[in-house]
């Protein structure tokens, strides 16, 4: 737990979480950190059968989107060259490694498979560095066709000429065939350069892969770059960007979140996907990588009093009047005094919670006017989520 945590303990105030932070649906896996988000890791061979036909039904509960075949969530691959990072960055962001505990993944060999069931289903593969996708021999409609986002990481701190051409020569190919792809890089290892020349390498990756892609006749590739190390939060924060580009709401919850920053005076509000502290949109003013850690850490602080002195939605329900309203309410708590900041979180379903941050050192004088607006939002953003 970060010096933020231990610091704000003072101030804390919670208010019914222990009830309602954890889910009511029993298919949903136990997890030190809460109920929200199933894992299903399934590691097949490389050479998958091809991409099945059948049709995929979606049902909907609790506001969230679940696609029956697995095969139709949409997916996300991590890809780049040998010991760039790729499980590193799947065990850190989805199965909660702690950084250091990478030093000892063995290379990977098959392609390793997690289903993430969430707010959205989706699915990311894990690909061996060492095998060429482009070889003829490999049947790319299995791995390729469906594919919502494709994420190259990409060493910074070893010599990266290869791992640029690998990249452009992925892309131009991939765009012939699966134009729908889009594509992430991540400039990778940032924690190990020195500062002195930490942008330079940065601008030098960014425009040697842009000018690749152009040369190669890609005028505007959809390429979006962000430095990330599995040391700090710049990995949450890329990987929620790339979810963001999934999420084809996105522009509905920004515009949601841009009312609600402005009309409860909060520096920023998230929407998170609380097991995996992702955010799947915010409102659109500029980020700092700062806030999202104190509103990260918030959420661990709140989820681990969860645990310890939760219960589950229904098990104490004796038939009271009294009960029966618990069961209903959403979580939500607020601390004032976290490095001159107030931080507020709400539950919207099983698995998201708004968490908005404020300037004010104090704000419990503008509670009640925060608390009518957030549930305002809270039921609008249920109907969109429901819609789908
Ligand atoms: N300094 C630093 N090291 C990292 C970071 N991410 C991963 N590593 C290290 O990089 C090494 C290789 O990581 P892996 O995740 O196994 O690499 P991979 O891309 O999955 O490799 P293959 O499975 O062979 O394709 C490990 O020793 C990690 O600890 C990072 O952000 N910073
Ligand atoms: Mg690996």
């Amino acid at each position: 737990m970060s010096s933020e945590s231990e610091e704000s303990q003072s101030g804390v105030e919670v208010r019914k979480a222990p009830s309602t932070l954890r889910s009511d649906n029993p298919s949903v896996a136990n997890s030190a950190l809460g109920n929200y988000m199933t894992i299903e890791s399934d590691e097949n061979l490389l050479v998958a059968s091809a991409s099945s036909e059948a049709s995929s039904t979606a049902s909907q509960s609790n506001g969230i989107i679940h696609t029956e075949h697995s095969e139709h969530k949409p997916r996300l691959l991590l890809m780049g060259l040998k010991r760039s990072g790729k499980s590193s960055i799947s065990n850190v962001v989805f199965h909660k490694m702690a950084p250091h505990e990478t030093l000892f993944l063995e290379a990977t060999t098959q392609i390793k498979k997690d289903s993430m069931r969430s707010f959205m289903d989706f699915q990311v593969w894990d690909l061996p560095g060492q095998i060429d996708y482009l070889d003829q021999s490999f049947d790319a409609d299995s791995i390729f066709g469906g594919v919502g986002a494709m994420i190259w990481v990409l060493d910074a701190q070893d010599n990266y000429m290869e791992a640029i051409v690998r990249l452009t020569e992925t892309i131009v190919h991939l765009q012939q065939s699966f134009p729908e792809i889009k594509y992430s890089v991540f400039i990778h290892k940032t924690d190990s350069l020195a500062e002195d020349y930490r942008e330079d390498i940065i601008r030098d990756i960014t425009q040697r892969v842009s000018d690749d892609l152009f040369d190669a006749g890609l005028e505007n590739p959809p390429v979006s770059f962000y430095p990330t190390s599995i040391y700090d939060y710049g990995i949450f924060e890329a990987f929620s960007k790339v979810i963001q580009s999934l999420i084809p709401q996105l522009p509905v919850f920004e515009a949601l979140l841009n009312t609600i920053t402005a009309s409860c005076r909060f520096e920023k509000v998230y929407l998170f996907d609380v097991l995996s502290k992702i955010y799947i949109a915010s409102d659109t003013s500029a980020a700092e990588l700062a806030t999202y850690g104190l509103c990260s850490d918030y959420i661990d602080v709140i989820v681990d009093l969860s645990e310890v002195y939760g219960w589950e939605r229904g098990r104490k329900d004796d038939g009271s009047k009294r009960a029966k309203d618990i069961s209903k309410q959403s979580a939500e708590s607020f601390i004032s005094n976290v490095k001159g900041y107030s931080l507020y979180l709400r539950e919207i379903n099983t698995y998201l919670a708004l968490v908005g941050i404020s300037k004010e050192a104090r704000f419990e004088p503008e509670k009640a006017l925060v608390d009518y607006n957030v549930q305002a939002l809270q039921k609008t953003l249920k109907k969109v989520l429901r819609r789908g």
